[in-house]
């Protein structure tokens, strides 16, 4: 007997008959999500067919060149989120400012969404996967008043969803409310997102490793010495260059990720807002772990802009326990 479907939407509504004071506003949002990767998706993958590919030539506010399909997806959550009024205002990779949204019918919207709209864009020329990532707060002020910074800036503690899109062989859509991660695969026959990773577990440890080796030479001696450590382990190194796709590998397979601060990037490249804390939810929901290389808890570490960047060490918790013993004994700082 074939096993009964369960699209993102039941799932959604199924979940809020869990909370009692659910107004049902964040369900929308989860769901003005999930259309807006249907669409985005429908793009990516013909992509190279409709000459949306190739550098828009403009720099987002983050100093990386922009892909058209940077633009578009952009551009299609911006508008999709627009339309049902449940969110208040979104901070995106794309934009240097907050982008405040108009209220819909005289509605108070409670959310507020952070999100890289297409992570990895740089892969879209050749063919390789690409993700949305996104987090959602309740905003701080008065839902009848104006957007304020501290709506934006929340700890990563204070999300109250998290989830990606991955655009790869098939396109999935993970997702957490801070009572598990639960992954939706798109059927594009149906056209509905479902049901087809219930309460996903990270392995405690995993035979893969994802770091930028080109950038070796420029880690400090801590990060070197573990990353020897993996090397010595045998552990294989995977890397994409596309933050979904890497940690997507490890949420399934088990692993640790890592962007450890270089000299170029003297913080850490990866933004705290809308890539490591996101990502950092639904790892710890699955049971993983996600720190700085500082050995900070991404979500705890206090939010002072809406583009600021962090190190991040993140996957199986007994390899990031693991590193963190590298960086305890060989750190200058505790030299
Ligand atoms: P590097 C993509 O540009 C991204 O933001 C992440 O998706 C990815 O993990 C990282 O940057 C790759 O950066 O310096 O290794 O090319």
């Amino acid at each position: 007997m074939n096993k009964k479907i369960v699209t993102l939407d039941e799932f959604i509504i199924k979940s809020q008959k869990g909370h009692d004071d659910a107004t049902g506003s964040l369900s929308r949002l989860l769901r003005d999500i999930g259309i807006a990767s249907k669409i985005i998706n429908r793009e990516v993958n013909k992509a190279g067919l409709v000459n949306i590919l190739g550098v828009e030539g403009s720099e987002n506010s983050t100093g990386d060149m922009v892909q058209k399909l940077d633009i578009f997806a952009n551009e299609k959550i911006i508008e999709c989120l627009s339309m049902s009024g449940e969110c208040a205002a979104i901070v995106s990779e794309e934009n240097e400012d907050i982008i405040k949204l108009p209220s819909v019918n005289g509605k108070k919207a409670q959310y507020v969404l952070v999100m890289d709209p297409l992570d990895g864009s740089s892969n879209i020329d050749v063919n390789v996967s690409v993700g949305t990532i996104f987090g959602i707060y309740k905003r701080k002020s008065d839902a009848s008043g104006e957007i304020e910074l501290e709506d934006c800036i929340q700890t990563g503690l204070d999300l109250v969803a998290s989830g990606y899109v991955l655009y790869g062989t098939s396109t999935i859509l993970v997702y957490t409310t801070g009572s598990g991660v639960n992954g939706f695969t798109l059927d594009p026959s149906i056209g509905e997102f479902c049901l087809s990773h219930s309460d996903m577990k990270i392995p405690a440890a995993g035979n893969y490793y994802s770091v930028n080796q080109g950038y070796y030479l420029k880690f400090d001696l801590e990060m070197r010495r573990y990353i020897d450590h993996c090397s010595d382990l045998n552990l294989r190194l995977r890397y994409i260059g596309s933050m979904v796709s890497d940690i997507h590998r490890i949420l399934f397979q088990g692993g640790i990720f890592l962007y450890p601060n270089t000299r170029k990037y003297p913080h850490g490249k990866l933004r705290l807002l809308y890539e490591c804390n996101p990502m950092a939810m639904i790892v710890e929901q699955a049971g993983g772990k996600a720190i700085t290389c500082g050995l900070e808890r991404i979500l705890a570490i206090p939010v002072t802009n809406i583009h600021q960047k962090a190190t991040i060490a993140i996957g199986s918790p007994d390899m990031v326990d693991e590193m963190q013993k590298f960086v305890e004994r060989y750190s200058a700082v505790n030299a």
